[in-house]
């Protein structure tokens, strides 16, 4: 059996810290032979339910799990910590503008980015599922002082997935059949779920699914209107769908991804594709044999998709000049 590792979740008594715990201690994220010690960390008022879901935990008897922390103190929480899973953060309610929501979730990751510096190992990884996910990553990475900016990521894999699914249902075929599908910028209704590079069993997308139009239009707002239409349906935002993404994301970055393909997930940028740095944005990303990371170079980027791109990235330097004050320097 191998050493334990430590996963972080904020946010873990909520809809998807909830259906995010019992897989990872499972082991059907870090595998079969990997103990896992869960940190699990609320704000105060959500430490009673947090209890219930410990307990639950408990009566599970999972062979896996092999410590659990339930907390409020950040440093506790991110002590040590492996992986943090950023999932917490406040919804927006009738009558925030998005510009109160960016500031007001700042800054919990401004204080979450110098608890994870000061605590976890300098190898954690850190993933931020809460929205506005992108410049709530960046905000955490500017404040995690000496962990290197490659550490840290924002969720885009829900949209993947979602994306990958229109597809496949559109062509009939299966899913797992559409490869090669990018989410470039913000995980937001500004992204772009690139069907110009997507393909289905090798072949491009727009071989396969001939109408251009229902390509450009529908496809392309479905997806970026998915959320809102989950939560029109069920009364509640996605989360069974969005913590599945999350552990797709932590499985895709441990995983070599195989040849020829990528996957979805907002890093901070690098220059890659001409978007500038100092920003945290989705692209084509794939995951090596030694365990590192890198975009995906040469991607074609056509008019249409160029035009999409500039839109999406145009809105993140929008929020990183609303949160401006809670960048450091
Ligand atoms: P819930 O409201 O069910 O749960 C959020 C939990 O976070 C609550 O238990 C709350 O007490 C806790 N929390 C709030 N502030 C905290 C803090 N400072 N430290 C620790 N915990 C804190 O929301 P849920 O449905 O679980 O969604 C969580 C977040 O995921 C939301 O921001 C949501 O917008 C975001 N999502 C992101 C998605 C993505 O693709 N990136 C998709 C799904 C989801 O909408």
């Amino acid at each position: 059996m191998k050493d334990p590792i430590t996963i972080s979740i904020t946010g873990a008594a909520g809809n998807i810290g909830y259906a995010l715990l019992f897989r990872i201690a499972s082991g059907s994220v870090f595998g079969p032979d990997q103990p896992v010690n869960l940190n699990l960390i609320e704000i105060e008022p959500a430490l009673p339910a947090l209890e219930g879901v410990v307990m639950e935990l408990d009566d599970c008897a999972f062979p896996l799990l092999n410590d659990i922390v339930a907390t409020s103190d950040l440093n506790e929480g991110f002590k040590d910590a492996d992986w943090a899973l950023l999932v917490g953060s406040v919804p927006r309610k009738a009558g925030m503008e998005r510009n109160d929501l960016l500031s007001i979730n700042g800054g919990i990751f401004t204080g979450q980015g110098q608890a994870i510096a000061a605590n976890a190992k300098s190898t954690c990884r850190t993933l931020v599922v809460g929205n506005p996910c992108n410049t709530n990553c960046l905000i955490a990475m500017a404040n995690a002082a000496g962990l290197p900016k490659n550490q840290f990521f924002a969720m885009t894999r829900l949209d993947e997935n979602r994306a990958k699914s229109q597809l496949a249902k559109k062509a009939g075929v299966h899913p797992s059949q559409v490869t090669n599908l990018c989410i470039w910028g913000n995980h937001s209704a500004t992204q772009y779920p690139d069907f110009t590079n997507a393909r289905i069993d090798g072949k491009p997308v727009t071989e396969v699914i001939t109408d251009r139009e229902w390509l450009e239009g529908e496809f392309i707002k479905t997806v970026q209107q998915r959320g809102a239409a989950i939560i029109k349906a069920r009364g509640a935002s996605s989360a069974a769908s969005a913590a599945n993404a999350a552990l797709d994301t932590v499985v895709s970055l441990i995983t070599p991804t195989p040849e020829g393909d990528w996957h979805s997930v907002a890093v901070a940028t690098d220059g890659s594709y001409g978007i500038e740095e100092g920003i945290i944005a989705s692209m084509p990303i794939k995951t090596n044999a030694d365990g590192s990371w890198e975009v995906v170079q040469g991607v074609p980027v056509d008019e249409f998709s160029q035009g999409k791109i500039d839109a999406t990235i145009a809105e993140l330097k929008e929020e990183r000049e609303a949160v401006k004050d809670l960048i450091p320097a």
